[in-house]
């Protein structure tokens, strides 16, 4: 029992692709993040393919989610799990063909859902043909698809602190490697087998946005934009301030995050690709360290850059700043004032993306909910309450739907992951203890996310035939997707009506958002409200009860209870039990603000 269900979804499920001039389908929207590795593997060699994902339609379709964000399935020798591109156009033979991807986008558009694809036009792969070229001579005509540059004045190529500038890397010390073909350097902001383009070229950006209007060609219906506030460089490149660890290297954000040329290159790429296409092509940005202020004027439609972005600040609030891997007490107050300081930054204008969990983070119910058996689903319920109910377009992250936890890493060597290894090596040759950096890679390790889809209880839960190429949870036979399909208890079953309630309701999707009770560590509460109707969400994120100290708190426990993740209160009351949700409705009347 989970208390009142919104009634049916008014659209037939072939109706949820919307009109064509309905140019903002995605403020309605829930989308799905499959991480294609992930998902579900075909032939048994132990990865997930297209054909694999493809076998799956029918069970998006069931969730009732409106399109489909697919990380990268290109060609890639996959140092970055195909975040690293090899050829923009074709698709990696491990993850299948361009014939799949057609199947895909139609089997898709049948069943009225979109596809997203993830570009990655910040850097390639080394082994694209394009820094191939880039690579071979001084004289290439592509040399300044990249950033090459001599070795710091005065020390030889290749000598300590020789590199151009001290920019700490994300996947390795430096930002630069030294090419021994041509004795220079080139800067690569993540692993050293992903160098960046030169934006500055307008060469290197024609070619990209025709990629991207090929794709659209073929019938994707909008992009996820890899690290796309990284691409305008602040001119000349400049050391950056030291970073702690008294290793020399500096932080270069302030070179390279929403540079002096991102609004226009983003306006541009999108009067090149976006602008009169039919079926209004979704464009989110992926902007770490991206200001509130940033923010706003890239996803103000009048500024026709993007939709809407994926911001961090949200995700950093656990993190030490000084060391990436370390964990800080995360507390309620601080999650519910950044996520409410975005609704208010974005109310008027622009548009919020929503999301707790991606292929990059650890599990959002390990994080921020509960993983203890007696909590677990309550949590993850919980959690897909809270965020749902948030002003923006929610993302749901594979697995997520299901209550799927963080794994239980024994040992550094069962971490696939690029970032955790380095973090890991980097933790350790500083001398810190081993299994303290073991502990810290438990909780935040991208590899928490990304262990397979659990689909049932069958041998490595029916992901593969073969050898999964990481793990499977060993918590797969109480936690997949078959043994939740039909019960009307599971996570599963929670998030259909939830994304059914904002099908179904505009005060979801639209209505303006006030946080109550700023100051609580336990209870998270807010409102929304559009015309007469406003909803009270209410959440006790511990795990014992706890009152909900609302002003006219009373008035509400009598109101309409629209959908909660637990039986129906006995007494109209507040008072919420052990990670126990909650959401009202009253209407009819125009009501003042609350609190
Ligand atoms: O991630 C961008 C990014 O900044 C990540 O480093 C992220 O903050 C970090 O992994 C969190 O632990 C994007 C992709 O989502 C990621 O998978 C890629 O590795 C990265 O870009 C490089 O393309
Ligand atoms: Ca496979």
């Amino acid at each position: 029992m989970t208390g009142d269900r919104p009634a049916p979804s008014s659209r037939p499920a072939a109706g949820r692709q919307p009109a064509d001039s309905d140019t903002a389908w995605w403020r309605r929207a829930v989308i799905y993040q499959v991480y294609p590795r992930s998902f579900a593997d075909s032939n048994g060699d132990g990865i997930g393919d297209l054909p694999g994902l493809l076998s799956r339609l029918d069970y998006l379709a069931s969730l009732g989610v409106d399109a489909v964000w697919i990380s990268p399935f290109y060609r890639s020798p996959q140092d970055d799990n195909g975040y690293d591109i090899s050829d923009y156009q074709d698709v990696d033979p491990m993850f299948g063909t361009l014939a799949d991807v057609d199947a895909l986008i139609a089997g898709l558009h049948e069943r009225g859902m979109k596809l997203i694809i993830d570009v990655v036009l910040n850097h390639t792969s080394d082994e694209h043909p394009w820094f191939t070229e880039s690579r071979s001579s001084k004289d290439s005509p592509k040399r300044d698809w990249y950033w090459w540059r001599p070795a710091r004045d005065g020390l030889p190529a290749g000598s300590p602190g020789a590199e151009p500038t001290n920019w700490r890397s994300f996947f390795s010390p430096s930002a630069w490697q030294l090419d021994e073909a041509t004795g220079e350097y080139y800067l690569h902001l993540f692993s050293v087998r992903q160098p960046d383009l030169n934006w500055e070229n307008p060469e290197v950006r024609g070619a990209l946005y025709a990629m991207l209007r090929w794709w659209l060609d073929r019938g994707v219906d909008g992009f996820r934009m890899d690290v796309i506030n990284m691409v305008s460089k602040r001119l000349p490149l400049r050391d950056g301030p030291p970073l702690p660890g008294g290793d020399g290297y500096g932080d270069g954000w302030a070179s390279f995050i929403s540079g002096p040329r991102i609004h226009e290159f983003l306006r541009e790429l999108h009067a090149e690709v976006i602008a009169g296409r039919d079926g209004a092509p979704l464009t989110v940005g992926e902007m770490p360290g991206v200001s509130l202020d940033d923010a706003a004027v890239f996803t103000d439609p009048a500024s026709a850059e993007v939709d809407m972005v994926f911001q961090f600040e949200h995700v950093e609030l656990d993190r030490d700043p000084s060391d990436r891997l370390a964990v800080r007490p995360l507390r309620l107050t601080s999650l519910k004032a950044s996520l409410a300081r975005w609704q208010a930054g974005l109310a008027t204008a622009g548009w919020n993306s929503l999301y707790f969990g991606n292929h990059d983070q650890p599990r959002a119910v390990s994080r921020y909910g509960s993983a203890d058996p007696a909590h677990r689903e309550a949590s993850a319920k919980l959690l897909a309450t809270v965020l749902h109910l948030h002003r923006g377009t929610p993302y749901v992250y594979q697995g997520e739907e299901l209550g799927m936890t963080n794994y239980p890493f024994a040992s550094a060597d069962e971490i696939a992951d690029i970032e955790s290894r380095h973090y890991y090596r980097q933790a350790v040759d500083a001398g810190q203890d081993p299994a303290q950096a073991l502990a810290a890679l438990r909780r935040r390790s991208r590899d928490n996310a990304r262990t397979p889809m659990q689909w049932d209880a069958s041998p490595h839960a029916g992901f593969t035939t073969g050898t999964p190429w990481l793990p499977v949870n060993p918590n797969y036979p109480g936690i997949n997707a078959a043994a939740q399909a039909g019960d009307q208890d599971s996570v599963l079953s929670y998030y259909r009506r939830l994304i059914a309630l904002r099908h179904d309701l505009p005060v979801v999707a639209e209505g303006d958002f006030t946080l109550l009770l700023p100051g609580d560590e336990r209870i998270w509460a807010f409102t929304r409200r559009l015309g007469a109707t406003e909803l009270l969400v209410v959440a006790n994120l511990s795990d014992g009860p706890a009152e909900a100290g609302i002003p006219a708190g009373r008035d509400w426990a009598a109101a309409e209870l629209l959908l909660s993740n637990y039986p129906p209160p006995a007494a109209a009351t507040l008072v919420l039990r052990a990670w126990e949700a909650r959401v009202y409705r009253r209407s009819g009347r125009a009501q003042p603000p609350v609190g």
